[in-house]
């Protein structure tokens, strides 16, 4: 098979962005001529490539004012894959975001770190001294591999948690771009690597299987135009759902042998999350099994599904061009055929999993070699120092003095492993001076909530997120309180637009902004993050929360089963009946 080293999917027009692409010479310009300029901001064209390199050019949307210029900022956004952040690396964005940055750094839902309020003028030296320092922002955003998520447990005893971190290490390797436009521009031209690539990986990468290289480009997985859109991956352990594997275009699930040796993966495809409110032709989707593969093929078989994505994936509508709408519309069986046909083989059929659970590894743990590690709440992600509340300082402090790593969560929140035991008491007096709350003194309702960052920094939210989440929780806590269910809690997840970057559509409640002030209401996800959520509400004044949810709250105390959780109750008794009640 030869693979046309144009995008081939289909005879529409091709999106904007396609061009850009197209004309930017893997990734250069005219970003890189920009990058020089004595400008705030960047063009159009720039724009596109500046994520590819990990960044987005936001501005302040506080500060908005007609007739002026914007207030122009960069948000850069890591690579690190399983959220593995090494010590230096943490200090040294801690430094960024003081000198160029807004003072926080804040952990994303995909476990990685983002600074937002860099300037234009200091972004080439703000990624040169994260990538001096053993990190990079290589596709942490655009058309390609983001950051690979796994497991954040830093558990050595436990070798399929070894895995898959390596996995997926290795699978972000894999797919990272070949075009040396990074470090020509960020770097001026220093190629400077922060590990030794797997050969495996780097043969993987050369090997032509069915076509799915592309012949004598220098992108030899993407071709010169990557793929029609973002694509996202995790690798994961038998029963843990701490990575949200359904939302994901790719899941690979790591499975071992009784002596803990590697066997190979089962495989998920044709998961995300974005929509668009009033078009049904968007949605979100679970991931489908796919099957199983021998661990000598993975890397082909994750080849062949890309190559798939990346000739049949919509070019031209940039809102139906995630992979999740290729299976969707295929059905799984036509799906698996294409993929079969790059990957050369047959697909086996899956291997029977146990039942998936939600961790977020939380508080002081044995990580099964001696050492201890510890599971920190950040609430949605955000480090900062605040009045009393001294995270971020407190990290700096840990961190510089015990020279601690970090593993991010996809639950925001943070751990710090490789502790030695008689360092935990000098620790754990640090957090408690700076008012870092105890895992156990922390509202599970707030412990298990996210809320995406939405304004003022993300140009596409419709309304707040973050910012108001606190209030939200403690008004959602006081309704509980009211109704005689004082203990509940359950998964609560926000977002300001429904692009669903806090994952909303897999909580149990999901506010999703629906223009200011105003949310769609979703409920009845699975507690272990298994089954969608529906649309309870379209449109939800937050003033009148206490007035909607009161009635389903007194209606799930009335009826739910023993043990039953919110989400499983929504979803039993149906959300027409919850309405029926409500409006009794
Ligand atoms: Fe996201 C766009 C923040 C995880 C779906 N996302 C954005 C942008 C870059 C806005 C933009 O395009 O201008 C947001 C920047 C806000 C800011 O000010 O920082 C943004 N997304 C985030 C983060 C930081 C949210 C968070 O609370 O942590 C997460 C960064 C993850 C990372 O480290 O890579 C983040 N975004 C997600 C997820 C969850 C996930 O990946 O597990 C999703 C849903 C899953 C999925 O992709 O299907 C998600 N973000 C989107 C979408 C909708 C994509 C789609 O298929 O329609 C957009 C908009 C777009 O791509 O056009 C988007
Ligand atoms: Fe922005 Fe919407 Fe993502 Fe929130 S969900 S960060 S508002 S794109």
């Amino acid at each position: 098979m030869v693979i046309s080293s144009q995008p081939t999917s289909i005879d529409r027009k091709l999106s904007k962005v396609e061009g850009i692409k197209d004309r930017s010479n893997l990734l250069r310009e005219p970003m890189a001529s920009e990058v020089l300029l004595d400008t705030t901001h960047f063009t159009e064209d720039s724009i596109q490539l500046l994520k590819f390199h990990g960044s987005y050019q936001q501005d302040n949307r506080d500060n908005r004012v007609r007739g002026q210029e914007k207030d122009y900022s960069m948000m850069l956004r890591t690579r690190t894959p399983g959220g593995f952040v090494p010590p230096q690396l943490y200090l040294t964005l801690d430094r960024l975001s003081d000198q160029y940055g807004n003072h926080t750094m804040r952990i994303t839902t995909r476990q990685a770190f983002q600074l937002h309020g860099i300037l234009k003028k200091n972004l080439k030296q703000t990624i040169a001294e994260i990538v001096h320092n053993m990190g990079s922002t290589l596709t942490a955003c655009g058309d390609v591999n983001r950051n690979v998520m796994s497991p954040a447990a830093p558990y050595h005893n436990r070798p399929e948690y070894d895995l898959a971190r390596t996995y997926a290490n290795n699978v972000a390797d894999l797919l990272t771009p070949q075009s040396g436009a990074y470090y020509e521009i960020w770097l001026d031209g220093e190629k400077v690597v922060s590990g030794e690539e797997d050969p495996e990986v780097v043969a993987a990468r050369k090997r032509d299987i069915n076509g799915s290289n592309i012949e004598g480009s220098i992108e030899p997985i993407y071709g010169p135009h990557y793929l029609p859109r973002k694509f996202k991956i995790c690798v994961t352990v038998p029963g843990d759902n701490s990575v949200d594997l359904f939302s994901q275009d790719l899941s690979l699930v790591v499975l071992t042998n009784e002596q803990g040796e590697l066997e190979g993966f089962n495989v998920f495809a044709g998961g995300g999350l974005g929509r668009t409110h009033n078009k049904e032709e968007t949605f979100p989707r679970l991931a489908d099994p796919i099957g199983y593969v021998d661990k000598a093929d993975v890397y082909d078989l994750v080849k062949a599904i890309v190559a798939t994505q990346r000739d049949y994936g919509d070019r031209s509508d940039r809102r139906h061009s995630r992979m999740k709408y290729l299976v969707e519309e295929w059905g799984v069986e036509k799906f698996r055929a294409k993929v079969e046909e790059y990957f050369g083989q047959k697909i086996a059929p899956s291997k029977p999993l146990p039942q998936w659970k939600y961790l977020d590894f939380l508080g002081w743990q044995q990580q099964g070699d001696g050492k201890l590690f510890l599971g920190l709440a950040v609430q949605n992600g955000r480090i900062k120092d605040e009045g009393d509340f001294k995270l971020k300082s407190a990290l700096k402090r840990i961190v510089e003095r015990f020279n601690l790593p970090l593993k991010l969560t996809p639950s925001q929140d943070v751990i710090l492993f490789d502790i030695d035991p008689a360092d935990k008491s000098k620790i754990q007096a640090i957090l408690d001076r700076a008012k870092i709350a105890r895992p156990t003194k922390i509202d599970p309702l707030a412990r298990y909530s996210m809320a995406c960052p939405a304004l003022p920094t993300c140009g596409l939210a419709t309304t707040e997120a973050e910012r108001v989440s606190p209030s939200i929780l403690a008004r959602v806590r006081s309704l509980l309180d009211k109704v005689g269910l004082p203990n509940e809690h359950f998964f609560l997840r926000m977002t300001g637009c429904p692009n669903g970057c806090a994952r909303p559509y897999l909580a149990e409640l999901g506010l999703v902004g629906n223009g200011p002030n105003t949310y769609q209401v979703w409920m009845g996800a699975a507690p272990n993050q298994t089954r969608l959520a529906k649309v309870y509400l379209e449109k939800l004044n937050i003033d009148d929360l206490e007035t909607v949810l009161e009635p389903v709250f007194t209606y799930f105390k009335k009826e739910r089963q023993l043990g039953e959780s919110f989400g499983d109750f929504c979803d039993r008794v149906g959300l027409d009946a919850i309405h029926q009640f409500a409006s009794t």
